[in-house]
């Protein structure tokens, strides 16, 4: 068995809305590894550069000129020395020069080949044998925002959470029931309903933020009753897409209406009191660290998320747990470029309490490979939509690890704080 790397092979693929991505091979002497990068629509500001001026092209040049030269003979399980070697040869904060699609890439695809070189799954080659929790999966069922277009809500996501399930499939089972249902109610509601689905899989619907409230709320209470455990539900408010930095106030045009930072702050509360919700992702704009501190503060039984405002980097999330702004924090590994910077955030996450929610990109592809590392590194929910190819992909593959864990496997520690 050896981890040397060979070769590190660039290619040109598609994501699942057919845009253009890279993906990357990592060969060993005993082991191969393969990873494709996803690509988000609402994008926080401070996330790594995609790709390099050039695009995907251009990513694969660097990946045959300059990454592949100077990982060739280094061994794929020093995953710190990779992804080092990564930022040094971008030399920039965010890898504008490589891109971080293709350092997400190299670095996944470099684990994997490990992983393969031992002969060993993916999440117990990172996290070790002990690893043995499956994360909750939290499922995009109704679709709106900039994941959307027409008179659909101004919300982003509204989305499944069975947290009283006791194993990962009986979990995913519930999300998918809770998906059908809703599909019912809107059809009953609209003669008009055509069944589109955005890019998560998530219906896509002439509906308002409220009845899409009262959908989600009506088809949990049923699946919850049916399924025997509790199935909740949140949103991700993706309020930076709201925002207008000009007037200073969220703008949601489908609605109507005009908030401002407190008003938005209220809304918020009345949500989360009226719905219970679970889970409220993003609900300011992503410099407003003031004001998710103060939701967080005010309310119970609810995580506050943040995903624009900390984009899985270490030192902002640390400056919002320093404010208290959150209680969880969304982990999108191609947001930061590399597994050694997604790891280190999760690790500063969990020194604060902060629940860490390894997610997909509405742009993604059917890589499963973040499905390993919530179990790898014991993130409590996998935010991966429900249906659809690339969401299956890594619903699929729990179901497997949950399978291959057999009756060690368990569901993760999750408190709704
Ligand atoms: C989000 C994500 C995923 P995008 O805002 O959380 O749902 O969307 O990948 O478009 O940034
Ligand atoms: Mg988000």
């Amino acid at each position: 068995m050896s981890t040397v790397i060979e070769d590190v092979i660039a290619r040109k693929v598609f994501n699942i809305r057919g845009e253009e991505t890279v993906e990357v091979d990592v060969i060993t002497t005993s082991g191969f590894g393969r990873a494709s990068a996803p690509s988000g629509e609402s994008r926080g500001k401070a996330e790594v550069v995609y790709y390099p001026p050039g695009g995907v092209d251009e990513a694969i040049k660097k990946v045959e000129e300059l990454i592949a030269p100077e990982l060739i003979g280094l061994n794929a399980d020093h995953q710190e020395e990779i992804d080092k070697t990564l930022h040094e040869i971008d030399n920039s904060t965010d890898f504008r020069v490589i891109g971080g699609n293709t350092a997400f890439a190299v670095s996944l695809a470099s684990a994997e080949a490990a992983a393969n070189s031992y002969g060993m799954p993916l999440f117990q080659y990172l996290g070790g044998y002990v690893v043995r929790e499956l994360p909750y999966p939290l499922g995009n069922v109704i679709s709106g925002g900039r994941h959307a277009y027409g008179k659909t809500p101004d919300i982003q996501e509204f989305l499944a959470l069975p947290y009283g399930a006791e194993s990962f499939i009986e979990a995913a089972i519930a999300n998918v029931k809770i998906h059908r249902k809703a599909k019912e109610i809107l059809k009953s509601r609209d003669k008009l309903f055509c069944g589109g689905r955005s890019d998560e899989g998530a219906w896509i619907a002439n509906t308002t933020n409220q009845e899409a409230m009262e959908i989600m709320a009506k088809a949990c209470e049923e699946v919850t009753n049916e399924m025997g455990f509790k199935c909740g539900f949140g949103v991700d408010i993706a309020a930076s897409s709201l925002w207008n930095p000009e007037t200073r106030k969220y703008v949601y045009e489908r609605e109507g209406k005009e908030r401002d930072p407190g008003e938005q702050l209220e809304f918020i509360r009345q949500l989360i009191d009226s719905y219970n919700l679970v889970y409220v992702e993003d609900p300011f704009q992503e410099e407003d660290y003031e004001s998710f501190s103060e939701l967080t503060r005010k309310v119970k039984n609810c995580l506050i998320c943040g995903d624009d405002i900390f984009v899985t980097n270490s030192d902002r999330l640390s400056y919002g747990i320093k404010m208290h702004a959150a209680n969880a924090v969304i982990i999108k590994v191609n947001q930061v470029g590399t597994l050694t910077d997604a790891l280190e955030t999760i690790e500063t996450a969990k020194r604060a309490g902060y629940v860490p929610v390894v997610a997909h990109r509405s742009g993604d592809t059917c890589d499963w490979h973040i499905a390993h590392l919530a179990v790898a590194f014991k993130c409590p929910i996998i935010k991966t939509g429900i249906v659809g190819g690339g969401r299956i992909a890594k619903i699929n593959e729990l179901i497997r690890v949950e399978e291959f864990l057999d009756d060690r496997a368990k569901m993760a520690e999750l408190q709704i704080t």
